[in-house]
């Protein structure tokens, strides 16, 4: 079965293409044409955009956004809410983890992301032993996936100590520890089902979380030979001082030189970073996952974009604790963050656009993408079917033409532009309504019910 699809402008690998002619089989893109006559191809309206990855997300964290925003101590910081989050991650079994993250994937799709990363830790039962599959959570993750109709890049998190000191878990992490052994296992067996929109690849909480030899283990298992490599790192200036102390080294300078940093990995924040660890970074090609706004309500720090966009290094955007789904709202603190700071305008730019949209969008695309290990985020033949189409009946849009498209999507206006979302060649959103919206709502709103009488 084919489609074809036809649009006044799509944004190309070089920038807005227009007339485009798209025909779509088997869930890829199968031709792309410019300049094309529609002929008997549907109509999409006047912009579609890849659909954007989002690289890093803890689905359960979506339940609890908008709890943790109260004053409990004037020292409250990141490490004061982690201990809110923990409290909350013990009361998620399989059933809330799947009627939670459908409803997040369902709001993801609508923002217009088409496929996510779940750094996925919440392994176990409360007392850390294992579900009789142990797998059980990580399934709950994928049918969530599958029933929101988002593509999922599923990474099972290796958790094994509470510190650089090595100490054991606390009680409260209890669930995230795995050895390396079990975990190599459950990667195998999750591996048995990737498919176009699912994809298995591997990660380790943190430098605080996994032991050098460990990491060793797991880098050298083949496991991730051509898999996606994610870490937390270097987000807060205690983890910098810890790694210091132990490791005589900075987390991301310690990383670089411990381990085969590649295209494959992406590390998640790397806020602090000297200028030469940024440079050093950018050199390996590796992604920054970059999550703006969680790194602004948890107070972590600013990235340094500038020094790392010069030097030629790749980002993506991830939602990270939900506190904002949102793509557009990602890329806009992340552009405001460092107005802020510089006290100049228009930071993210480059040789080949001017248009801050435009560059923020097509980085995000193509770093997303990568972390992603997917063939995504691009209009290219062979390419998966996944796109979104502005609504350009909007207000903001309609005094718009192409050159300002992209900076008015971004920037301007709170309403959502998003009209229709396609997956793999589906549609998951049409007229900004999901396919299956209302069943899904139903058991988030049952879930969170219960959670809040179990608090
Ligand atoms: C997480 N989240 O794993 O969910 C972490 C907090 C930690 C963010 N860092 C826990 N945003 O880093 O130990
Ligand atoms: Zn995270």
């Amino acid at each position: 079965m084919m489609a074809n699809y036809f649009a006044d402008h799509i944004w190309l690998p070089h920038g807005w293409g227009e007339k485009v002619r798209v025909d779509v089989g088997a869930g890829r893109l199968l031709e792309v044409a410019e300049s094309a006559e529609r002929e008997g191809a549907e109509y999409l309206g006047r912009y579609v955009l890849p659909g954007m990855p989002n690289l890093h997300s803890h689905a359960f964290q979506r339940a609890m956004a908008g709890l943790a925003e109260r004053q409990t101590n004037p020292e409250d910081s990141f490490w004061t809410w982690r201990e809110t989050m923990y409290a909350f991650a013990g009361r998620i079994g399989p059933d809330e983890l799947r009627a939670i993250a459908a409803q997040l994937y369902v709001e993801m799709l609508k923002a217009g992301y088409t496929h996510v990363c779940e750094f996925h830790y919440l392994h176990h039962q409360l007392d850390g032993k294992p579900y009789a599959d142990p797998a059980t959570m990580s399934l709950a993750l994928i049918e969530a996936a599958r029933e929101a109709g988002i593509g999922l890049t599923l990474l099972p998190v290796l958790y094994m100590t509470g510190g650089f000191d090595g100490r054991p878990l606390s009680e409260r992490q209890r669930r995230f520890g795995f050895e390396v052994d079990a975990y190599l296992r459950l990667i195998e067996q999750l591996r048995k089902m990737e498919n176009s929109t699912l994809r298995v690849g591997v990660a380790l909480h943190s430098l605080r979380a996994v032991p050098e030899k460990a990491m060793r283990t797991v880098l050298e298992s083949g496991l991730v030979d051509a898999a996606p490599i994610h870490i937390h790192i270097a987000e807060q200036i205690g983890e910098v001082q810890d790694c210091l102390a132990l490791r005589n080294a900075r987390p991301v300078e310690w990383l670089l030189d411990h381990a085969p940093v590649d295209p494959r990995w992406c590390l998640v924040h790397a806020t602090h970073m000297t200028s030469v660890e940024t440079r050093r970074l950018a050199e390996t090609g590796a992604v920054a996952g970059l999550c703006p706004t969680t790194e602004a309500n948890l107070g972590d720090g600013l990235f340094p974009l500038k020094t790392y966009l010069d030097a030629g290094g790749a980002f993506g955007i991830g939602s990270d604790s939900q506190i904002s789904v949102s793509p557009v709202e990602e890329l806009r603190w992340l552009e405001y963050g460092q107005r802020l700071a510089t006290r100049h305008r228009n930071v993210t730019v480059s040789e080949s656009s001017a248009s801050v949209g435009e560059n923020l969008w097509g980085d995000a695309l193509f770093g997303g993408a990568q972390a992603c290990g997917a063939n995504i985020g691009t209009f290219e033949a062979s390419a998966r079917a996944d796109l979104i189409v502005l609504d350009d009946a909007a207000p903001q849009l309609v005094a718009r033409d192409a050159a300002n498209a992209l900076d008015t999507f971004v920037f301007a206006g709170n309403a959502n532009l998003v009209r229709h979302v396609m997956v793999n060649g589906e549609w998951a959103v049409r007229d900004g309504r999901h396919r299956d919206e209302e069943r899904i709502a139903v058991g988030f709103r049952k879930t969170v019910e219960s959670l809040a009488q179990r608090a």
